[in-house]
């Protein structure tokens, strides 16, 4: 300590410093641990609690639960922590029960990683980092109720995510009545012969084990099939989609990704599609989250359409079904079924050299390219590439509509996984049709007027014309005409023609695929799930869950060669054959069972975690039913009830939030939620970024180290570049809140961490302005507290008019502001308030210190809580009421209105100039001076102009 700091601090022991902020905030978490302060109590069960709290209206109020990683948070992850607990402990002061906790999601690769470098067991080192991470968020002051925390890997937790799982396979969604249903009915309905067997005429008695297991696994939300999917060697795993990058490499590790076909668990949720669809209307979420998951459910209206070759049909998916007579040519996918089927022995008479791509014989083309597309993502093969590629598999089909003999390609740009996996092309209006009949030099035929006076012949165009604003030509026979009809009538008329026919239907598509649900790997849930064998899969009976992950010495995945497609994943838990085989009996005796040897994707914990945070404890049910419906079932303005605010990062704006709305709609079909949807306000918090620094090899150095002179920037004596980028380790310029926490305490990080900026907005870490808020917080110190005798200052005079006024202006401000999650303009007018207080010089009056320290509460809960103390309190601060403004001191200025009856003056009144018609009124009618003078007669008129004149003209 530098002997100025020690005479300031002998001069004034009492003054607000970080020593002083670590004091006061360690005593007041140890408090409210010892007290329970933020335990949310529940109707009934083992959280059950004070009845006159149950009886207020609820707020559940969550946060994206972390990944607890190895490197611990940065400044930048407690953004939405502190956000959401402003929040709530604004929502606990005007009158809420408010449950608000943090739980951690760790299953997941990187433990994984982690563990296979440095062999430390995935459970070791994921439960040191939630320690970790727990004592970094306990620092922070956050209002949690830490009896509902809990991480997805404890196994009371992973007995519920598998028991959902069980209910979801022992599901079937049924179409009509648009909703999951136990498939035992499915049973009991083809037992009774009510539905027959689909694509068979035997009865279900006559069906073996195997064709029942094999016709209930096509019904089943919950399936396993041989799906292609994405292989990755490099990482030993299958991938979603999602996981893979746009040029075909793993997101994690950046390895090459193939195409091939695996026995995997899916999830039906393309059963929900349309309600997935239909229920975010009355979801209070971001706009933009809301079209994300629209696009990515990707609704199509269309038809499909049967060409018949030799005695198969290609059924097509389109949306330009009123093109049809422009259909030239048709593409498979390459891996579509019918592909071997349809090709012949040799290339037919009259096959253009460009069609063969220099193969002797079609079985040989096909085979050849079907290789070459097997290397490529579909986001690759998607590609607006013009450049496509592709080759005539030798068969003909024919144009149900023009009768024409049309060749038949296969060509990557056409994906398995969308429609039928085939398309009728149309090359003179659609781009990619046009630049494949170009390459391969196909004919077109207009069959939509071009309206851009390019003509009606597509040899002389550059592209295709696609429009929907123009008319059908070319396109009549004998039996049908299109001509002169818009799109949409000619849509409407050749699916007529078409379901008249038996030859097609109109139809929607989603882009929505099934969600492959198996992982080869260790750090993950076991699937409870066993088979017998015959290779039949069974449901574990809920009495054998959890299924705990067995101890194994070897759990890292064997990866392979990256570049090597021909390999197949290994798991680890297949390697543990004691615990893969075993004997049980499942109700039939015992007998020997496989067990399954994927895991669940890391997606699973994360479905449903909402409802555990409500009754985390019970062991009969995932959640008792009341206590669902006490916090998140339907209500005012909720029709589908869920978490009333739920706050996170926009990249998860699909997977998890689509993932977690069809478990809920599937718990919600079966009967055990009020809640069809889990999330009803959703909240995207901007990122907190931060200076990159680069030498010239582009390296980052360490921001900490970094000099600013004369306007450039040193490193050790070189010049370095700065951009603005992500906060991070890798970037070398992460800051943590332990270290601000040191420098300042936490109560200054939460005050600078809201006041950046609008929260929903990306703001720039800058450690040097921290210091603004630590002194917002010594002068709020100073105004109630003396700093030489530690004792609070406040007089218990009344204040003056001007005093109440910014009070009161404060109070009125501070609370929409919070309501509206506006933290930074709310710390605005406190700071504001709190100037004029240190401003004044005078005393602070009780009573404003008093609702001066309740506004600053949410924000810097620990000073709170000390000065409240200090000024007499033995409770804490945390469920005091907030202050209510009074709204005569909240106008800024006054004028006369000016109370006329019959032309003479009866009142004055001092009003705001903003004052409102209805409420002048109102005001002028209460008056005294007026009711005494129309002594009890009615009212014939009123007139106001506000805010200068109230006429009242009696009857
Ligand atoms: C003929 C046609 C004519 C088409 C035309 C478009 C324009 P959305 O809107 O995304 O649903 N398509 C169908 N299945 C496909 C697949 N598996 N892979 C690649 N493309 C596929 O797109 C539907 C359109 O995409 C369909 O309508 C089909 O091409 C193509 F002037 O059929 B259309």
């Amino acid at each position: 300590m530098s002997e100025m700091n020690s005479a300031v601090e002998a001069a004034a022991p009492h003054r607000y410093t970080a020593a002083m902020a670590a004091d006061i905030e360690a005593r007041w978490q140890d408090f409210w641990d010892a007290e329970g302060t933020y335990e949310a109590p529940n109707p009934s069960g083992d959280l059950a609690g004070d009845p006159a709290v149950v009886a207020r209206p609820t707020k559940f109020i969550m946060d994206m639960f972390p990944y607890p990683s190895g490197a611990g948070l940065h400044v930048g992850h407690p953004l939405g922590y502190i956000a959401t607990d402003v929040f709530a402990r604004h929502q606990r002061m005007t009158g809420h029960n408010v449950l608000h906790t943090l739980g951690f999601d760790a299953f997941g690769l990187p433990a994984e990683q982690y563990a296979v470098q440095t062999g430390t067991h995935p459970r070791v080192s994921t439960e040191a980092n939630i320690e970790n991470m727990k004592v970094q968020l306990r620092r922070l002051g956050l209002g949690h109720d830490k009896r509902r925390s809990f991480a997805t890997i404890d196994p009371d937790y992973y007995k519920w995510t598998q028991w959902i799982f069980l209910q979801i396979f022992n599901s079937w969604y049924d179409d009509e009545a648009r909703k999951a249903r136990p498939v035992a009915e499915l049973i009991a309905q083809f037992e009774s012969g009510e539905r027959s067997v689909p694509g068979s005429t035997r009865a279900w008695s006559e069906l073996s084990a195997t064709e029942r297991a094999e016709v209930l696994g096509e019904y089943r939300l919950a399936y396993a099939s041989d799906a292609p999917v994405n292989w990755c060697p490099g990482l030993g795993t299958v991938l979603a989609n999602e996981e893979v990058t746009a040029d075909g490499r793993s997101e994690r590790g950046n390895f090459p990704v193939f195409k091939a076909k695996l026995r995997q668990w899916n999830m039906r949720i393309t059963a929900y599609a349309d309600r997935l669809l239909d229920d975010l209307d009355a979801l209070d979420w971001p706009e933009a989250i809301k079209l994300q998951q629209r696009n990515w459910i990707g609704r199509s209206e269309g038809a499909r359409v049967d060409f018949a070759v030799g005695d198969d049909a290609i059924t097509v998916f389109t949306t330009r079904q009123d093109t049809l007579f422009g259909a030239t040519y048709m593409v498979l996918a390459p891996e579509h079924e019918l592909v071997e089927k349809i090709v012949p022995a040799v290339w037919p008479e009259g096959t253009h050299d460009v069609w063969t791509g220099g193969h002797a014989t079609p079985a040989e083309a096909v085979d050849a390219y079907r290789k070459q597309a097997a290397s490529k993502s579909d986001v690759e093969r998607q590609a607006e590439a013009k450049d496509k590629t592709g080759v005539f598999t030798g068969a003909y089909a024919i144009n149900p509509v023009s009768g024409d003999r049309v060749p038949v390609f296969i060509a990557d740009y056409v994906l398995m996984g969308y429609g039928t996996g085939a398309i009728m092309a149309v090359p003179a209006h659609d781009s990619r049709d046009f630049a494949f009949a170009r390459a391969f030099e196909l004919p077109m035929r207009c069959v939509v007027e071009p309206s851009d006076g390019r003509g009606t012949d597509p040899s002389t165009w550059d592209d295709a014309f696609d429009s929907y604003d123009a008319k059908i030509v070319n396109s009549s026979n004998e039996g049908i005409s299109l001509d002169g009809l818009g799109v949409v009538e000619a849509k409407a008329r050749i699916t007529d023609w078409l379901v008249a026919r038996g030859v097609g239907e109109g139809t929607v598509n989603f882009r929505l695929r099934d969600w492959l649900f198996s992982r080869q790997r260790y750090w993950g849930e076991p699937f409870p799930i066993v088979y017998d064998e015959d290779g039949i899969a069974h449901a574990l009976p809920e009495s054998m869950l959890p299924l705990e992950l067995p101890e194994v010495e070897d759990y890292s995945p064997r990866t392979f060669d990256p570049d090597d497609a021909d390999t197949q994943p290994e798991t680890p838990l297949s390697r543990n054959e004691d615990w893969v085989n075993v004997t049980l009996d499942l109700g039939d005796g015992p007998k020997k069972y496989r067990r399954e040897t994927n895991t669940m994707p890391n997606w699973a914990g994360s479905c449903w975690y909402e409802l555990r945070y409500l009754d985390p404890h019970n062991d009969s049910a995932l959640v008792d039913p009341a206590i669902e419906r006490y916090w998140m079932g339907p209500r005012d303005g909720q029709p589908h009830g869920g978490v009333d605010l739920y706050v996170g990062g926009a990249e998860h704006a699909v997977l998890h939030l689509l993932y977690a709305r069809f478990w809920s709609k599937v718990l919600y079909d079966l009967g055990h939620v009020s809640s069809a949807e889990p999330f009803h306000k959703l909240y995207n918090q901007g990122m907190i970024q931060a200076f990159v620094y680069r030498d010239a090899r582009g390296i980052a150095v360490p921001a900490a180290e970094v000099e600013e002179r004369d306007g450039a920037f040193w490193y050790q004596g070189e010049k370095v570049s700065r951009v603005l980028g992500k906060m991070g380790k890798s970037l070398k310029n992460a800051v943590t809140p332990d270290e601000i926490c040191a420098e300042y305490g936490a109560d200054t990080l939460r005050l600078y961490e809201m006041a950046m900026g609008p929260l929903d907005v990306s703001r720039p870490w800058d450690t040097r302005a921290v210091v603004g808020q630590y002194r917002l917080l010594q002068r709020l110190w100073r105004n109630v507290v003396d700093e030489s005798t530690g004792e609070a200052t406040v007089v218990d005079t009344e204040p003056d008019e001007d005093t109440l006024r910014a009070l009161h202006k404060a109070i009125d401000g501070v609370s929409q502001d919070m309501a509206a999650m506006r933290f930074n303009t709310a710390i605005a007018k406190v700071t504001e308030l709190n100037n004029y207080l240190t401003k004044t010089g005078a005393p602070v009056s009780r009573s404003v210190a008093e609702r001066l320290v309740l506004l600053v509460a949410p924000l810097a809960p620990h000073i709170a809580e000390e000065l409240w103390r200090r000024l007499g309190h033995t409770e804490s601060v945390v469920h005091q009421d907030f202050p209510v403004a009074d709204p005569a001191y909240v106008v800024d200025e006054t004028v006369t209105c000016v109370v006329q009856i019959k032309g003479k003056v009866k009142a004055r009144l001092e009003v705001s100039p903003s004052i409102r018609d209805a409420d002048l009124e109102a005001l002028a009618l209460a008056d005294e001076g007026v009711v005494a003078a129309l002594g009890g007669g009615g009212i014939r008129k009123v007139i106001v102009r506000a805010p200068k004149l109230v006429n009242i003209v009696p009857a």
